[in-house]
């Protein structure tokens, strides 16, 4: 959390520093007239500036020019907010949605306002040809020499003109590398992910997927130089209609796939990286993303030779906007060591000046995650990044190896302003995706360009799970769960993606629900829930529902919550043994943005059995009863290996755990056994641990977890298959809060696969107590359509103790 001041500090600066950079947009002759008071519109008119250079050019040379303007042309304020209704009307309702995660009920300002129309045609009359008209700019590019441009110069209403920046793709600098991967063959995942397993393990999605977050419901705008839409990695996307739109920033249509007159590697850079973040090939390749639906922006300027140039970014920019996507995947930037006439340097890397950063944090302004690459010029050393990832409000994306090394070409940080970049990485370095020359082929690449759209990627499946996430949310949540938060640096950044545990991060601003689940609820007496509920912007307290059934159905019953201070309070009516519960709660922000637990409600939810006192979690609906703590806490639930369904726990979901780790998982509510007799612990697990050298351990607390009692010996080495282990809890018969937890703890050298841990039960009988037999049970969670469930029945008991259904929640 020591971050979060400091990423809310940086983001309050990008809104007072656009603030500043967009008041200066109005035209004093227009506005001084009139009663407008804002000074955001008013400022003295500039005279007309030329850039220096443009005016050396020989006089037939068509150069690409911006044309800024001083106004749009409103004269009065009812024309004002006439030209807000219009800008507003531009929009889709998505795109006013999104905008209302970062902006509440200002969703248009001046920059949505078009250009001037008869402004854009006082400049063709100069014979110069327009390409893209920016609002958020309040300018537009135009094809001119130098004779058009001293004409558009003496027009009143043109505040300045600059050179039009060429933006490197990082194209050249991408490395095919025919023969694919290895297929990890894993039995485990219900995705077939081929050869891409190995780079969505290692930023942790499989386990995100198998919780059904896919990027499903999210918009993701790629904007690249051209794709192959015919590739098979996109067969899905096209049948399901999940590509909404396409523009073609370059010849103007609808098209963005290679077309007669490009040059045949056109439409390569795209096809590798929209398969990465976005495509889907059985036993081929998975993008984190494969269920998002697409927008693409064709951007690359073809007479400009493997460039795209920042007048087509912000059109893409404000096209992506206006249209309503979440997410914007670019792998492309500027290269700050070519210097061109009028090309930026390292010092217009400070997040504020280039066109495209400006452009960029507009976009994460307006509601958009923008992920960027760094650039491929690692080499170069310190402050070799390009443009837009110095950007504030952007996730800007570094590069490594299979082993999780950051790759040579890597760009490095710092911004100019001594930011710290970038925020966080993913493999780069043979990547697996689609192979541009064989429709039905698939290649590995490598470049800056291949691990951005895999955090894109995950920037959309963190969307999908948590909807009304902002931009600022979503980033913060992808670098404080990254490995190197504790000590981000400018070549690893945070460090390593992990999209899983991002979705169970609470950052800045969103709610928190601190609430475990019951672990089983009592017959004949109604089911009490209770759940702290926090936020920093607020609670709407009349919002808090617990939505509930006891039929599986999608149709559920709403009873308001009972506020009183952060805690929220119903029951549900009484139900008779073996009747199932199912539940989630709902909550909204005082800004009106809704959050759901358990994350991804309805489809995900609660499920509690009306049962005798037990505890059972199969972790087949993600890690709610389990709190991780110590050092280095990668605890998470895991895909790679399970014993029943999908998931299980684990100490080191994204591959290996790290050296000095003392770390655990704990659960979250205690349990009573005040009246139990013989409660006995057992759960399925296999290891790989350092022999004798790194160990995990089962440990009881009685006292609230500051003392622990180890249960069993010490467990070290390795075994490869799942077995079941089972201890008797004697020793802690007659407390009232039992608590149990898995420990790892590592040396300082040598790192395994470490601990999988699933299909956790605690069984005990009650004292007094006539015995029956106890029907299996499934776990207190379950997905629809999961595995069935494989405990094992357990023994005896019958119910009789209502003083053990009152378990209280708070935590
Ligand atoms: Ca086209
Ligand atoms: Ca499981
Ligand atoms: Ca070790
Ligand atoms: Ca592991």
């Amino acid at each position: 959390m020591r971050n979060s001041a400091l990423i809310l500090i940086i983001f309050g600066a990008i809104i007072f520093s656009l603030f500043a950079a967009f008041s200066n947009s109005a035209n004093a002759n227009s506005l001084q007239n009139n009663a407008i008071s804002s000074t955001a519109l008013y400022v003295p008119k500039a005279s007309p500036v030329i850039e220096t250079g443009l005016l050396n050019l020989p006089s037939e040379q068509k150069v690409k020019i911006w044309i800024f303007f001083t106004d749009k042309g409103i004269y009065n304020s009812s024309e004002l907010n006439g030209a807000l209704d219009e800008a507003r009307n531009m929009l889709t309702e998505r795109a006013l949605a999104r905008r209302a995660k970062t902006r509440g009920e200002n969703r248009v300002d001046f920059r949505d306002i078009p250009i001037n129309d008869e402004y854009v045609h006082e400049v063709v009359s100069t014979g110069a040809t327009v390409i893209h008209r920016s609002k958020w700019f309040n300018g537009i590019s135009a094809l001119a020499t130098a004779p058009e441009f001293r004409k558009i110069a003496s027009l009143p209403f043109v505040r300045r003109i600059e050179k039009v920046k060429a933006l490197g793709s990082s194209l050249d600098e991408i490395q095919l590398q025919r023969g694919g991967g290895d297929v990890i063959a894993n039995p485990f995942y219900s995705l077939n992910y081929g050869p891409s397993a190995s780079q969505l393990m290692q930023i942790n999605v499989p386990p995100a997927h198998e919780l059904g977050f896919d990027g499903s419901g999210i918009i993701v705008c790629m904007l690249d130089v051209g794709f192959k839409k015919g590739h098979q990695a996109f067969a899905s996307i096209i049948d399901d209609n999940r590509l909404l739109a396409e523009w073609d920033f370059i010849n103007n249509d609808g098209n963005t796939d290679l077309e007669a007159g490009d040059p045949p590697s056109q439409a390569d850079h795209g096809t590798l990286t929209w398969s990465t973040l976005g495509g889907q090939a059985d036993g081929h390749l998975y993008g984190p993303a494969y269920k998002s639906m697409f927008i693409l922006g064709k951007t690359e300027d073809v007479s400009s030779e493997r460039h795209i140039e920042e007048d087509n970014w912000a059109a893409g920019a404000e096209w992506a906007d206006s249209i309503g996507a979440e997410v914007i995947s670019a792998s492309l930037g500027y290269r700050w060591f070519d210097s061109g006439q009028g090309d930026y340097d390292y010092s217009d890397l400070d997040g504020n000046t280039t066109i495209v950063t400006i452009a960029a944090d507009l976009a994460a302004y307006n509601g958009i995650a923008v992920c960027t690459a760094m650039g491929n010029d690692g080499y170069s050393g310190a402050g070799s990044l390009i443009a837009p990832a110095d950007a504030d409000s952007v996730i800007s994306c570094g590069a490594t190896d299979f082993d999780g090394n950051i790759a040579s070409f890597s760009s490095l940080g710092p911004t100019y302003d001594d930011r710290t970049k970038p925020e966080v990485i993913a493999r780069g370095v043979g990547t697996d995706c689609a192979d541009p020359d064989n429709l039905s082929g698939y290649t590995q690449a490598s470049g800056t360009s291949l691990s951005t759209p895999l955090i894109g990627g995950a920037a959309a499946v963190i969307l999908s799970a948590h909807p009304n996430w902002d931009p600022m949310q979503v980033r913060e949540a992808l670098m404080m769960t990254a490995d190197k938060s504790d000590i981000p640096d400018n070549t690893y950044g945070w460090g390593m993606t992990n999209a899983s545990k991002a979705i169970f991060y609470n950052p800045e601003g969103s709610i928190n629900f601190d609430f475990a689940p019951l672990y089983y609820a009592m017959p004949a007496a109604v089911i009490p829930i209770s759940a702290t509920i926090t936020c920093s912007q607020g609670i709407n307290a009349s919002s808090v529902k617990l939505y509930w059934n006891d039929n599986g159905s999608d149709n559920y019953s709403a009873i308001t919550m009972t506020k009183n201070g952060d805690s929220y309070a119903c029951t549900i009516p009484s139900h008779t043994l073996d009747d199932t519960i199912y539940y989630y709660i709902y909550a909204e922000r005082s800004n009106g943005l809704s959050e759901v637990y358990p994350i991804g409600a309805p489809r995900n939810r609660f499920i509690t059995q009306v049962s005798l006192p037990q505890f059972q979690d199969n972790l087949e609906n993600g890690p709610y009863c389990w709190a991780i703590g110590g050092t280095k806490p990668d605890w998470g639930i895991s895909a790679t290996y399970t014993n029943s369904g999908n998931l299980s726990l684990s100490d080191s979901p994204q591959g290996k755990y790290r050296n000095n780790a003392d770390n655990w998982m704990v659960l979250k509510r205690p349990l009573s056994f005040a009246t139990a007799d013989n409660p006995e612990l057992s759960f399925y697990h296999r290891y790989d641990l350092q022999n004798n050298s790194d160990f995990v351990y089962i440990e009881g607390s009685t006292d609230g977890g500051s003392n622990w009692t180890q249960i069993g010996q010490p467990i070290t080495g390795t075994q490869n298959t799942f077995i079941q282990a089972s201890y008797l809890l004697d020793d802690f018969s007659g407390s009232n809060e039992f608590l149990l937890r898995f420990r790892l703890s590592s040396n300082s050298s040598t790192v395994r696969d470490g601990w999988f841990v699933d299909d956790i039960a605690i069984n005990w009988s009650v004292t007094g107590v006539e015995g029956e037999d106890n029907p299996a049970v499934p776990g207190i969670f379950s997905l629809d359509g999961n595995y069935p469930n494989p405990f094992n029945a357990g023994t005896i008991i019958s119910f009789q103790t209502p003083r053990m259904g009152n378990v209280t929640l708070d935590l």
